[in-house]
């Protein structure tokens, strides 16, 4: 949403308000004033006007909504619908952007890793951070594990008791309720850009979902406020993207993983033993009974309890 449109919505929530008053709290006219109070009412947002002036009602559940009361600094850009906000978000870095998140209702072309279909109805949270954090390449999976990190606390919030499965997958009761891909370019000394693109079933019925294994929030019986959910999410994204340090204590303690019998496929090998700990940058590692190995990415299953 627009800086100036932001800070129209800023003022009627301090409201009542008159028209006039706040063109000179913003240094706008009268007439842009009212432009944007109507844009804003089409987008959903109550604004009585009365004769004490403007005052905010209610705000819309989702939509463009979200950067009202972001307190993250992401230019928040929306779709009802969209092919995919990884896309779009890899598109605006092209263009040069940073501290973006895409946000779509619905994506008709969403993607998981290597290249599988992320299915994503309308209802859920899809969106794609896009950031520029300067480190090497090799630092990347950090990212992940802090969108993991990032999901799980908003969930958490929620009321449900999330847990992150290695590496990417947000969990309740071992089925998925969130997957994450991250994607960058740059060198290997240096990431030129990263997004890290979050699915979170929200309001879907995971009939419609492909796995048998899937969860979302409404099937949890959470009736969730997505504006907020999402505000939360990139507000702990960015948070743990500002200390770095802070991401591996937080994923060991929301981690599923850990102590666990687990599978991984590699791609080009199968690792299975207990995983016993993760280190930096999102490596795991598996005691497999002859010694411990070391796993940089894969495919991860929950084997029984160790
Ligand atoms: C992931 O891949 O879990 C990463 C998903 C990332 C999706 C987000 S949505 C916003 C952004 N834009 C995009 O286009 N993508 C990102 P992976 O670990 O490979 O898991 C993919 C597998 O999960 C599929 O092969 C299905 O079995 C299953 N799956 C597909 N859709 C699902 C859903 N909505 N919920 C749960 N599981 C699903």
């Amino acid at each position: 949403m627009q800086e100036t449109r932001i800070r129209v919505l800023e003022g009627v929530e301090q409201g009542p308000v008159s028209g006039p008053a706040l063109a000179d709290q913003l240094d706008i006219s009268r007439a842009a004033v009212w432009k944007h109070v109507e844009a804003l009412r089409e987008a959903g947002f109550e604004i009585p006007g009365s004769d004490d002036g403007y005052k905010l009602g209610s705000v819309p559940e989702f939509g463009p909504a979200v950067a009202f009361g972001l307190e993250a600094p992401f230019d928040v850009i929306y779709h009802d619908s969209i092919d995919s906000t990884n896309r779009r978000a890899r598109e605006l870095a092209a263009e040069g952007r940073s501290n973006v998140a895409v946000v779509a209702d619905e994506q008709t072309g969403g993607r998981g890793r290597l290249d599988r279909t992320w299915v994503s109805p309308s209802g859920g949270v899809w969106l794609s951070a896009l950031v520029r954090p300067g480190v090497p390449a090799a630092h990347a999976p950090l990212y992940t594990l802090a969108a993991a990190v990032a999901t799980t606390r908003a969930v958490r919030e929620a009321g449900i008791e999330a847990g992150i499965k290695w590496p990417n997958d947000v969990l309740v009761d071992g089925r998925k309720l969130a997957g994450i891909l991250t994607e960058m370019e740059g060198e290997a000394d240096r990431v030129t850009w990263l997004v890290v693109g979050v699915g979170l079933n929200a309001d879907v019925d995971p009939a419609a979902l492909p796995a048998a294994d899937a969860t979302s929030l409404s099937a949890e019986g959470v009736n969730v406020d997505r504006r907020v959910l999402t505000q939360r999410l990139l507000e702990e994204f960015h948070t743990l993207h500002e200390s770095r340090e802070t991401i591996l204590p937080a994923w060991r303690e929301y981690a599923d993983t850990l102590g666990r019998s687990v599978r991984v496929e590699t791609g080009d090998r199968t690792v299975e033993g207990e995983a016993t700990d993760i280190e930096f940058p999102g490596t795991l590692r598996i005691d497999t009974g002859d010694g411990v190995e070391a796993v940089a990415a894969g495919d991860c299953e929950h084997l029984r309890p160790a």
